[in-house]
């Protein structure tokens, strides 16, 4: 059950206080406080322009003024009280909007210290929020979500989560899982009323219709396309031009081109962002038999570094024959492929087999030629509408959830429905920790201390 915030007493009385804004220097940067003590401390430490302490913090009002330690002046800023409830913890939060330098914030900060605040732990404003009950524990992810998203879609996604797109989904599916639970007890408790072939039949079909909508929501290459971006390795023997098509995609010199055969030692890897969605591409060692040792290493790395992509990009150069180890790379070919016969900017001599990935022609030395390699590389990134959840810690629940949802469904199929009992309620353990709904302590510190101070 859904436990009341209050209830989970773990509330701490301590008023934290914390740099907000990251380091380095910035026009402005922010000091929060949160807790009880924060208008006192406020009020100690903020001289509001043209007015004394004694009058009183209208609430969510900007004020100018300035910083003081006792007589000295520190900086001069602009702040705001807002009293609980209305803020993002709940708690009386108070801003200080002062200059971005690292020594003036942190002297800031010391002085608010001196007064009584305590340094706050890394989320430890988010996690107040949570135990106030202000927000579930998937949209407090999606605050750190947010602040880390790299691209477009990412971006979006952690707004979707932090609007309560992913708690309605999984409270949605947690409330069914109730429902069945409730049937269920009621066949259990009342065996003259419903008896366990109709307890049975009824808790079947639903139970593979909320299965069915929990596979749905997880898309696993679409998370992973979120999370890590598509990863493509370009591969191919040496000299064919897989440093230069790098170049060239990326719109930057990143890898030495050089005429000599086994230029590229090391991977090398740049990124571009297609569709929203980051793409990490490789360029890898020439693939060849060598005595040499630091490029046998290198092949060693290529072969990791295409075993890892998504996606494996052969490149070929058009302008010579096929050579045996073309021949063999074309054999090797990954699932996950395409080809690029690359330098037709010269007389063609390539004779291609019929291949079974796609093949795409064009030269490194003219960018525009490679239009439809981009756009082929851009549907490769293309994530379903399906996914509702992406997160890797929410997906893992749900994972679990489903097990234990098919573990119930093959014990009602085969067994007393009663015996179902115990693996329906793991699934609806493993639904509240994605909301935190059903959260110990252990979970908290797991989740929170991926946030960065001050947030
Ligand atoms: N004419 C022409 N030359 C190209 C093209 N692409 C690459 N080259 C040339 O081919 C040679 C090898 O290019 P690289 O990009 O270093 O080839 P690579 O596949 O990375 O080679 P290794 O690092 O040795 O494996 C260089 O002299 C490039 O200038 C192209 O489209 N047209
Ligand atoms: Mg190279």
């Amino acid at each position: 059950m859904r436990t009341d915030p209050a209830d989970r007493g773990l509330i701490s009385p301590d008023t934290i206080a914390a740099i907000a804004t990251p380091p380095g220097q910035g026009g402005i940067g922010i000091l929060r406080l949160s807790g009880s003590a924060a208008e006192a401390i406020l009020t100690t430490v903020f001289q509001r322009a043209g007015m004394s302490a004694a009058e009183a913090w209208e609430s969510h009002r900007m004020y100018y003024g300035w910083l003081r330690a006792g007589e000295e002046t520190l900086d001069e800023g602009m702040a705001v009280l807002m009293r609980g409830p209305r803020s993002y913890t709940r708690e009386d939060v108070a801003e200080l909007q002062l200059h971005g330098g690292d020594w003036n914030l942190q002297r800031a900060l010391t002085l608010c210290l001196e007064q009584g605040a305590r340094l706050a732990d890394p989320g430890e404003f988010t996690r107040r929020a949570f135990l106030a009950g202000r927000i579930d524990l998937a949209r407090a992810e999606a605050v750190m979500a947010l602040i880390a998203a790299r691209g477009e879609q990412q971006h979006r996604a952690a707004v979707r989560q932090l609007r309560g797109g992913v708690t309605a989904f999984v409270r949605q599916a947690a409330d069914d899982l109730f429902a069945i639970q409730a049937g269920l007890a009621a066949a259990i408790d009342y065996p003259e009323e419903i008896s366990e072939a109709e307890g049975t039949a009824k808790m079947i079909p639903r139970l593979e219709k909320l299965i069915a909508r929990l596979r749905d929501g997880i898309q696993e290459r679409s998370s992973r396309l979120l999370e890590e971006g598509l990863r493509v390795a370009l591969a191919g023997r040496p000299n064919v031009g897989k440093s230069s098509l790098l170049n060239a995609l990326l719109g930057e010199e990143k890898a030495i081109v050089t005429p000599i055969p086994g230029t590229t030692r090391d991977l090398v890897t740049g990124e571009m962002s297609l569709g929203g969605v980051r793409v990490q591409l490789t360029d890898t060692a020439g693939l060849r038999n060598t005595e040499d040792v630091v490029e046998r290493l290198g092949v060693a790395r290529s072969r990791q570094a295409m075993a890892e992509a998504d996606l494996t990009l052969l490149v070929l150069d058009g302008s010579g024959p096929m050579t045996p180890e073309d021949r063999e790379l074309l054999d090797q070919l990954p699932e996950e492929a395409a080809i690029f016969v690359n330098k037709q900017d010269l007389p063609q001599r390539l004779v291609l087999p019929g291949a079974r990935v796609p093949v795409f022609q064009g030269s490194a030395k003219r960018p525009e030629t490679l239009d439809a390699l981009k756009t082929f590389l851009r549907s490769r990134t293309a994530l379903s509408d399906r996914m509702a959840v992406t997160q890797p810690r929410h997906l893992d629940a749900l994972r679990r959830a489903v097990g234990s949802l098919e573990a119930a469904l093959e014990t009602a199929r085969t067994m007393p429905p009663d015996l179902a009992a115990t693996d329906l309620q793991a699934a609806q353990a493993a639904l509240g920790e994605i909301t935190g709904d059903q959260v110990d302590e252990k979970l908290l510190d797991a989740v929170f201390s991926q946030f960065c101070v001050g947030k």
